[in-house]
């Protein structure tokens, strides 16, 4: 069982600045840990980080056909990228959208996330251990959908 886990604008910076918002792990220990229990529960993991829109959109292009799901943060991007909901829609693969923060308790323009509907569901305020809960809730649908 493959799975993407795909993070969107700036948050290769996690771990180095605003830790009292977004914890003090850095993208690549979430990454690991997150692997970690992926391993533990039979499945493997393929990360990926881009700045750039049109970069998530080629990797969500080419990696989609060959994974079983996608776990994404897709940072900003969550509150207006239609280009970033179209390349998640049109993988047809069951999706987490995954949020450090609770984006529901914070300002008002991150309220709204433009992927939210489209996904199997949405995991916010659970800092890192998000990703986990993700995953594990993931996997254990796609096993379940394989039996
Ligand atoms: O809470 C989340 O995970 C967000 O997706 C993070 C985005 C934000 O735009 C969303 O509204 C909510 C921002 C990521 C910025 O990441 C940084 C990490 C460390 C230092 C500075 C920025």
């Amino acid at each position: 069982m493959r799975i993407l886990l795909i993070n969107g604008p700036n948050l290769n910076l996690l771990g180095k600045r605003q830790p009292g918002i977004y914890g003090s792990l850095t993208l690549k220990e979430i990454e690991e840990r997150t692997a970690k229990r992926a391993a533990e529960l039979g499945a493997e993991v393929r990360s990926f980080q881009s700045n750039h829109e049109g970069e998530i959109v080629d990797f969500i292009q080419k990696e989609a056909e060959g994974a079983d799901g996608i776990i994404i943060n897709p940072g900003a991007f969550t509150h207006y990228s239609l280009a970033v909901r179209d390349a998640i829609e049109g993988a047809g693969k069951p999706t987490i959208e995954v949020h450090i923060s609770n984006i529901h308790g914070r300002e008002e323009f991150r309220h709204h996330s433009v992927v939210a509907d489209i996904a199997m569901g949405q995991v916010s305020g659970l800092g890192w251990r998000g990703y986990v809960a993700a995953l594990e809730a993931l996997v254990g649908f796609l096993q379940e959908r394989n039996q």
